[in-house]
């Protein structure tokens, strides 16, 4: 119906909608990032609330008629405390870019030190990179990962006892290992440091209780709603009742006006569907169909960067094959099967190009996929990257990977 609406009034993007729908149906989605949304979550979004300006926290708005997304985003609030079991969250950060921003905004001032993971060893561009705000307003010492892809925990205490920082993110965009949050705990107590722990990737992991959670152990819990928790697009931040005022006036009027209660809504819908039992079998099948497809690669004798997964989430090495990052992302997009380039550790390729493609499982796991399936998509991917110039053995493979896809209806 929503459809019919955009196309009374411009045919030209309810076309471009249409046919986005029919890529994402035809293709098997591995950017460990997405995922597909449940029809509720979808329709709130498109909601009369996108109609309402509520800048405040709920029943302290600055602006009237605000009862009912007050009550909104008041369940919005009550249910991912519940989901994470934390004291205090604040749901408007419109991004997890901006709930990141609003914790540095709240917890240092200009100039001070945080470590932070390097966006090359699997860090996410607010942890510190100098061409974000993160690393262009504080000074950021990095920790990456070994040649296993591992975080040497021993390297990041060395650095926080000579660097002092003020701040020590966890959490990261491709780390394919359990993160041990009392750990860094246990660092950040040493240097006297706040913890935040940016969970955007696991989020779903943790609440569906296949991962360990950084709950009591880090001051500040960041996420993204859109990853493998299966939300809409946007953010959250989480702490102890200690922080609760300081981090919501970061976020309003700290950088951002007015929430986007559609969102909040939406929000609120997806925090209800991971409340479920079922969620908690989707999120282990997340990582049942991660090592499935990791355990299909490396049978293909495909490399791996820490020769496997413990989460939603790989790289695979190409350095062996001789091909770059960027030309196996295009070649999988050419089979139906969409990822990401990906810088592997020590990479000797530039970011652009890479010697890695990142994979992920969360958006196949929706569709219902399972590890036979995955076995399948592992010996598609390897298939893909030995007879790269061969069109006829590619149009093979892309049949195979659009028959999973048929399997699966996206909604
Ligand atoms: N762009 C996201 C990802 O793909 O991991 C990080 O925000």
């Amino acid at each position: 119906m929503e459809m019919n609406f955009i196309n009374e009034t411009d045919p030209e993007v309810a076309e471009l909608i249409d046919k986005e729908l029919i890529r994402q149906q035809n293709t098997i989605e591995l950017i460990a990032s997405e995922n597909i949304a449940s029809k509720a979550v979808m329709a709130a979004a498109g909601t009369v609330l996108t109609n309402k300006y509520a800048e405040g926290k709920p029943y302290k708005r600055f602006y009237n008629g605000c009862d009912l997304v007050d009550q909104i985003e008041t369940l919005a609030v009550e249910r991912v405390k519940k989901l994470f079991g934390v004291e205090h969250a604040n749901v408007q950060p419109h991004s997890g870019a901006q709930a990141n921003m609003a914790v540095f905004f709240y917890a240092l001032k200009h100039g001070d030190t945080v470590l932070g993971m390097d966006l090359s060893n699997g860090g996410h561009l607010t942890h510190g990179s100098p061409v974000n705000f993160s690393g262009m307003y504080f000074n950021i010492v990095s920790y990456g990962v070994n040649e296993y892809g591992e975080i040497d925990y021993n390297n990041v205490e060395k650095l926080a006892l000579e660097h002092k920082p003020k701040m020590i993110i966890c959490g990261a965009s491709n780390y394919s290992k359990i993160i041990d949050f009392k750990r860094f705990k246990e660092i950040a107590d040493k240097v006297g440091a706040y913890l935040m722990a940016d969970i955007a990737h696991i989020a779903g992991l943790v609440a569906g209780g296949v991962h360990p959670s950084p709950v009591g152990y880090a001051d500040f819990i960041t996420t993204t709603t859109h990853k493998s928790l299966r939300g809409p697009r946007g953010g959250v931040i989480m702490c102890s009742k200690e922080h609760a005022a300081g981090i919501d006036k970061a976020v309003f009027p700290g950088i951002q006006g007015g929430p986007l209660e559609h969102i909040i809504a939406a929000k609120a819908i997806a925090f209800k569907e991971a409340l479920k039992p079922e969620f908690k079998e989707y999120a282990a099948q997340i990582v049942k169909n991660a090592k499935a497809l990791a355990q299909s690669l490396m049978d293909e004798n495909i490399d791996i960067v820490g020769n496997g997964t413990e989460n939603h989430v790989m790289t695979i090495d190409l350095r062996k094959t001789g091909k770059t990052g960027k030309d196996v992302a295009n070649l999988l997009e050419r089979v139906g099967i969409t990822a990401n380039k990906n810088t592997v550790p020590n990479d000797p390729q530039s970011p652009f190009i890479t010697s890695g493609v990142r994979i992920g499982t969360p958006a196949v796991t929706t569709r219902g996929f399972k590890e036979d399936d995955m076995i399948e998509v592992g010996k598609i991917i390897a298939s893909a990257i030995t007879v790269c110039d061969n069109e006829v053995a590619l149009e093979n493979l892309k049949a195979r990977a659009k028959k999973l896809c048929d399997k699966y209806p996206l909604y």
